[in-house]
């Protein structure tokens, strides 16, 4: 196969502006008939030149130019393209009047890019570059018009017919037909548009915005599901007054609408004024949905809605642009989902997230700046690079500008560039232009690959009285790259766990600064010192507190000392931080004497020093547990190992198998350890809530320290823990509690499961979100049937191939969750998976495409399962017809 690459070094500005788009579907699942009339001239300083407009998968019927029939020769269509020849334009008189009329065929759609079916509703995905698979455009997101949309369709089939922006008319038709016809006022790219034709419920509720606009909030979805809408409502009501009161953005139309459809690539898509879901980001009570479901929905309402500024209102001038939007808006849901529920949580989470996911990304084939400088297929970079990575480099302005100074940084963004289609640079410099500071720095974040490294040594002068802090700066993936600009936060603790003022230092070092009372100490060079003199010598330094930078901190700290701070830090990340980093010393050191034939898996046992930690850990969480100021969440993850993920990227090669011998011996030994202090736990947390279920950090919180604690437990093998999970199990209380009584058993006493989850299947057949969870669990956790199982979920009728969800919960839980067979020593883990993603390919290499992943990481496996995965990959790499497959495929074999 041949695909090529598109650079950001070729950007040209569009030829022709559009002044005006009007498209008229006429909508039926086979042979959908698009009329597309749109105005255009040539833009600012162009020439006369051809006019390409691009197009898939179209079917031509027709095109008028300026009212006149073109005839073939007049214009020449390609797989990708219709050529309107230059000869051609230079007979008519501009602005140019185009009408052109293609067929498509949406039920054929499996690709779920475009129009397509799902569940017999008609909607659109035009996102990257979709919109060509609707109708022959200009599809770059700098090409902005206005839009006004009609759409016809069978009233009885169709009742409700949505598009962006405002509902001008809605008129019967002959034939059973009706029509709605759409306004949007708003300039947008194509990538905005959106589409939505079917059978629907629909909740409704009003906002009133800080401008004083009233508007109308609508969640459609299947009528049966209607009940379940709440959460979101809730949620966008929340995001909409969060937006006006932290930066003073409002919405803009009068309509806000949000679908839920259960065929999704991805998870919604923000287009203008009519969000489009997937299901699982909407949907959510207390009975169904989790409370990790519950927090997925509030957070990715709030993400698409803060969207209609951070992307529609200011927009992207071309896709390697991707990150200003993305980066931008993720940062702006961390900090709402910090404002809602409790913001060291967040911080852990979002951070445990990107160190497990997105540091392999940056550290294996797929590597890519945040910005990045070529692409294949753009789908493939949606990434946690672009979106995660990218919201950290934003969270670098805040803690460089404190909240005021990014604030006044954002308000001259949009002072700028509202209605524009803009670069990140042009975010940098309204960053650099609101607050006088040079910022010039900040660009290598977007340039480099790969997850920096920081040394720091640490050594004290006792005769002056003087620390000094040695810091080193590189990336291993762009060695000769220039320094970037680190803000470290840092504090210290004396032994008495006292804090240590940095302000009564001596200190004239001008990179020592004091940002909203914390102390950040910026790193501009490839390496810097920090001497602080007039201290003691007791001090315990605390570093990239909060996570200050997207890095890797390579400190060699004593577990003294890290216990010291575990139990003074005042910043509740660095005091998690401290926890984990012992337990991960700890584990390390057990996997690097079983490979050295020192241990067997018999003898792994947390080290005395861990069983201390969360010894007194799970004391004060019983002792305090009728305590309602407790951050109980935050037990919750302190007390639980670092995920598998992340401690497999501290090995180069990974010891595999040993790796999946001693991470679950060293669970089960810490649960045996401590199984009295679990079992406490457990009941102790269990008593403190109430039957009836709640959504905020409180009641969510002691949920995961309950249930985490109940994991423990059950890893013990205390048969009590069985019984408490069986009952947890059929109290149905609610899916939190249903979900992990399930998820432990599974994992720790697979055949006391079976029955439950035979229960399970009964309970949720006709609900596709929970039996999602069903296939998940089984494909996750499930080992006694060997891959046979797995495969045989595929052949379960419930499994359905065009459904993304229900893949992602078979081919994606196992082999991210399932290692002991991906990895099982024959290779045909690796050979399933490879089969599967072959089979997906031809059905949705969007998805195809994620479901590799896993396979890609192969060179930093030892041989033996190196060579089983390249194999895989080059017989991949030979029979793949995707660009999307072959471009990761591609990566991974260079
Ligand atoms: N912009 C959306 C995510 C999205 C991206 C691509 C899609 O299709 C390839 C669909 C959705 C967001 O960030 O929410
Ligand atoms: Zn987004």
């Amino acid at each position: 196969m041949h695909a090529e690459a598109k650079w950001l070094k070729d950007y040209q500005p569009p030829v022709f502006e559009v002044m005006d788009l009007k498209l008229r579907f006429e909508l039926a699942p086979t042979s959908t008939v698009v009329t597309n009339s749109l105005c255009c001239q040539l833009a600012n300083g162009q020439v006369l030149s051809d006019m390409l407009l691009d197009g898939e998968c179209l079917t031509l019927v027709s095109i008028r130019l300026n009212d006149q029939l073109l005839a073939s020769s007049d214009y020449r269509v390609t797989d990708t393209q219709l050529i309107i020849h230059q000869a051609t334009l230079a007979q008519a008189v501009a602005p140019y009047q185009l009408d052109i009329v293609t067929e498509i065929n949406p039920q054929a759609n499996t690709a779920l890019e475009g129009l397509y079916l799902s569940s017999g509703r008609f909607c659109t995905q035009c996102e990257a570059e979709g919109f060509r698979k609707i109708t022959y455009f200009f599809d770059r997101p700098d090409v902005l018009t206005t839009y006004q949309t009609t759409v016809i369709a069978d009233k009885a089939k169709y009742p409700t017919l949505l598009a962006n922006g405002n509902l001008v008319s809605q008129t019967d038709l002959p034939d059973g037909r009706h029509q709605a016809v759409w306004v949007d006022p708003h300039k947008k790219p194509c990538y905005l548009f959106a589409l939505v034709a079917g059978e629907f419920g629909c909740l409704t509720d009003h906002y009133t915005t800080a401008e004083g606009r009233e508007v109308l909030l609508e969640i459609y979805t299947e009528p049966r599901h209607l009940a379940k809408c709440r959460h979101a409502m809730d949620s966008l009501i929340a995001s909409m007054k969060w937006d006006e009161q932290r930066f003073g953005l409002s919405y803009d139309l009068d309509r806000y609408m949000i679908v839920a459809v259960d065929d999704f690539n991805m998870g919604a898509m923000e287009n203008k004024g009519l969000n489009v879901f997937n299901s699982k980001f909407v949907l959510a009570d207390a009975d169904s949905a989790t409370d990790i479901d519950s927090e997925g929905v509030e957070a990715v309402i709030a993400h698409e809605y803060f969207h209609n500024w951070t992307g529609n209102r200011v927009t992207c001038r071309d896709w390697f642009q991707l990150t200003l939007k993305e980066g931008l808006t993720v940062f702006r849901d961390q900090e709402f989902t910090a404002d809602m529920l409790s913001a060291p949580v967040k911080r852990i989470e979002d951070v445990r997230r990107l160190r497990s996911h997105q540091f392999a990304e940056d550290a294996g084939p797929m590597a890519h700046p945040i910005q990045p400088q070529s692409y294949i297929e753009m789908n493939n970079f949606y990434t946690l690079t672009v979106y995660e990575k990218g919201a950290e480099v934003v969270r670098l302005y805040q803690t460089l500008l404190g909240r005021d100074g990014f604030r006044k940084g954002m308000d001259l963004y949009f002072q700028r560039h509202d209605g524009q289609a803009v670069t990140v640079d042009d975010f940098r410099l309204a960053m650099t232009d609101a607050n006088g500071r040079n910022l010039t720095q900040m660009q290598a974040w977007y340039q480099q690959a790969g997850t920096p490294k920081v040394a720091v040594k640490i050594t004290y002068q006792p005769e002056q009285q003087a620390w000094l802090l040695d810091f080193e700066q590189h990336n291993p993936k762009a060695p000769k790259a220039d320094p970037l600009l680190i803000p470290i936060k840092l504090a210290a603790f004396d032994g008495q766990g006292r804090a240590w003022s940095l302000a009564t230092c001596a200190n004239d070092d001008a990179a020592l600064t004091q940002v909203a009372g914390e102390w950040v100490y910026l790193l501009t060079e490839a390496t810097q010192t920090l001497r602080v003199t007039g201290a003691p010598a007791d001090l315990v330094w605390s570093l990239l507190r909060d996570f200050s930078a997207p890095v890797i901190l390579d400190y060699a700290m004593t577990p003294a000392d890290r216990l010291h701070l575990a139990k003074f830090d005042t910043d509740p990340f660095n005091r998690w931080e401290m926890v984990q980093q012992l337990l991960l010393a700890d584990l390390i050191s057990q996997v690097q004497q079983h490979e050295a034939h020192q241990l067997d898996s018999q003898q792994v046992r947390p080290a005395e020093a861990v069983v201390t930690v969360l010894k007194t850990l799970l004391t004060e969480a019983i002792t305090d547990s009728t305590r309602t100021d407790v951050d109980w969440a935050w037990y919750g993850y302190a007390l639980s190992l670092p995920d598998i993920g992340y401690v497999i990227e501290q090995f180069e090669p990974v010891p595999i198998a040993t790796l999946l011998q001693v991470y679950p011996a060293y669970q089960r030994a810490l649960g045996v350890a401590l199984a009295d202090l679990w079992q406490q736990t457990y009941h102790t947390q269990t008593a403190q809530l109430s039957t009836d279920y709640a959504y905020n950090a409180q009641a969510i919180g002691r949920r995961l320290l309950k249930n985490r604690a109940l994991q423990a437990w059950l890893a013990s093998g205390d048969a009590a823990a069985v019984t408490a999970a069986q009952a947890q199990y059929q109290r149905q209380a609610h899916m939190t509690d249903v979900s992990a009584s399930l998820q432990g058993l599974m994992q720790w006493h697979e055949a006391e499961s079976e029955p439950l989850m035979q229960d399970f299947y009964q309970r949720w057949a006709d609900q596709p979100l929970v039996l999602d969870k069903w296939f998940a669990w089984q494909a996750g956790y499930g080992k006694v049937q060997g891959l046979s199982g797995v495969q045989r979920l595929l052949e379960h009728p419930a499994f359905s191939w065009t459904n993304p969800n229900r893949v992602r919960s078979v081919l994606g839980s196992f082999a991210r969750l399932n290692l002991a067979l991906f990895h099982q020593t024959d290779g045909a883990g690796y050979q399933w998976l490879a089969d599967q993603v072959l089979r997906l390919d031809a059905i949705n290499p969007q998805v195809a495409a994620r479901m590799v992943v896993p396979l890609i990481q192969w060179r930093r496996y030892q041989p033996q399962q190196q060579a089983q995965m390249r194999q895989v990959l080059q017989d991949l790499h030979t029979k793949i017809a995707s660009k999307d497959v072959f471009e990761i495929v591609s990566k991974a074999l260079e």
